[in-house]
């Protein structure tokens, strides 16, 4: 809609930044940490580009220092990060690990010293490995207790420190990549049921630690991060609209409507219902889920990309397809479920190396989407760029197309939020180069340049022009958008 143009983000903005724990550490034997499914899944060949892991990752282990130190020379209003269960509960619960306290301690510290307000992501994708080897993790409904227990602990350690509480990251992803396509832990393939059925206990596990954190007193905020990918109708054919309908109710509202009002889709739900795959809920849990609906404080929403939805026939691609994780442009394939919807091309928005659209505006649909269906405001908890970099002879990085993606993305929201939407951080993803679950260290998305590919490296950090431009961003709270 046409609004007056903003020229600045509202006073209080937290620009900011994120990582995941698997990501960026490394030190995965060291600090009395246990073993995480994804240091289990590595392992299997085939599984991750060039069989990388985050054994060592970006060694932010040791360098956090270091990073958070660049943070601040930044003015980074604020760091999303995720800690590691393994880190605190090696066995996943019982004893506590003091080292692994330590070092997250030292992180919100230093933060706070620097006044960058800590933004934790509770879980970040990496489960103890024990865990899934006593009950099958996210598979049984004992996960839910578990994950209450090693989220409490964390609240008690650090709630009067820490006033931003993720508690799931993309549960939408790390359930479908685990349990449709095999290409995360536990790498099960076209299991349905056992889908929908995760994805129930994940809810409650968010939902039982949102409404603990209450009675434990926290007073700050808390929320689920969802990768939001918002859809379009190929054309005002009805039965493509009506495949977009379908889409948004089984690929979006299945997960923010639960969030938000703790209810699942009605459509959605008798679907799943006919075709024997829906999840068995148990008596209570739908009040519980709308218990803690009514005490998020927030839609958190990871957007990298918007899509495309056109009827896809009974015979017609199934959510199997390839994806690209090699960066040679045009490889993905299309996806869909049979009789439903499947995602073509959009041919009017560029691609990425990885075939990941580039669309500024779906960010403002997301924004607005959720601003009217839910009401709630909306921590953008990750947004960027995954391309190939390229470190000159003098250690400069001009990546120029990321500032270009990242400025476009910010003035879209600021649209948003110029048309009322209330949003309340933005963090790009990421700080620094780090590892890219699939698709090795080559997809790089830092405003830091971290010196290592697959192979290795020294490790050595560099600031690409992206960084400078960031700051100058953040100093100008949001006016050098304009200019
Ligand atoms: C999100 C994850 C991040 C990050 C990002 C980029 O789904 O929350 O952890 O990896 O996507 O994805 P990729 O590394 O696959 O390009």
């Amino acid at each position: 809609m046409e609004q007056t143009k903003m020229q600045r983000f509202p006073e209080d903005f937290l620009w900011g930044s994120a990582s995941a724990a698997y990501q960026i550490e490394g030190g995965y034997r060291e600090g009395g940490k246990g073993i995480s499914n994804w240091d289990t899944f590595v392992r299997i060949p085939g599984k991750t580009y060039k069989g990388t892991t985050g054994d060592v990752a970006v060694d932010h282990y040791h360098k956090y220092l270091e990073d958070i130190q660049l943070m601040a020379e930044m003015g980074l209003k604020t760091y999303r990060f995720s800690i590691a269960w393994t880190r605190i509960y090696p066995e996943g619960k019982g004893e506590l690990n003091q080292e692994g306290v330590d070092f997250y301690t030292a992180i919100i510290n230093e933060c706070l010293r620097h006044h960058i307000e800590p933004m934790v992501t509770i879980y970040h994708w990496d489960l103890p490995q024990v865990l899934v080897d006593a009950y099958g993790g996210w598979e049984s409904p004992q996960v839910i207790d578990d994950f209450v227990a090693y989220a409490k602990t964390l609240f008690r350690l650090w709630g009067e420190k820490v006033k931003y509480w993720i508690t799931l990251n993309e549960q939408n992803i790390f359930t479908s990549l685990g349990w449709l396509t095999a290409q995360h832990p536990p790498g099960k393939f076209d299991d349905q049921k056992k889908f929908y059925q995760v994805n129930h206990h994940a809810f409650m596990a968010h939902a039982k630690t949102v409404l603990a954190y209450r009675e434990m007193g926290g007073k700050g905020n808390i929320g689920a991060s969802f990768a939001y990918t918002p859809s379009y109708a190929l054309d005002c054919r009805p039965i493509n609209v009506m495949a977009k309908c379908n889409y948004d109710d089984l690929k979006n509202y299945w997960w923010m409507d639960v969030y938000a009002y703790g209810r699942y889709p009605i459509a959605a739900m008798t679907y799943l219902k006919n075709k024997n795959i829906a999840p068995v809920i148990q008596d209570g849990d739908i009040e519980i889920l709308k218990k803690a609906a009514s005490e998020i404080t927030f839609m958190g929403v990871n957007y990298y990309q918007s899509c495309v939805c056109e009827y896809n026939p009974t015979d017609g691609v199934t959510p199997y397809g390839e994806m690209n994780t090699s960066g040679i442009k045009g490889t993905a394939q299309v996806t869909g479920i049979p009789g439903i919807y499947k995602n073509p091309a959009n041919p009017y928005l560029l691609t990425t190396d990885w075939d990941w659209s580039i669309d500024p505006m779906g960010l403002q649909f997301c924004c607005r989407e959720i601003t009217s269906r839910y009401g709630l405001p909306i921590v953008i908890s990750e947004n960027g760029l995954g391309a190939f970099d390229k470190m000159e002879a003098d250690h400069k990085i001009h990546d120029d197309y990321r500032i270009a993606y990242l400025q476009r993305h910010l003035q879209a929201l600021g649209e948003a939020i110029e048309e009322g939407c209330k949003v309340v951080a933005y963090c790009t993803w990421s700080f620094t180069d780090l590892l890219s679950w699939l698709n090795g260290y080559q997809k790089r998305y830092g405003l830091i340049y971290v010196d290592r590919d697959e192979e290795g490296g020294t490790l050595d950090r560099y600031k690409k022009d992206s960084y400078y431009w960031y700051r100058n961003v953040i100093q100008t709270n949001g006016e050098s958008l304009y200019k």
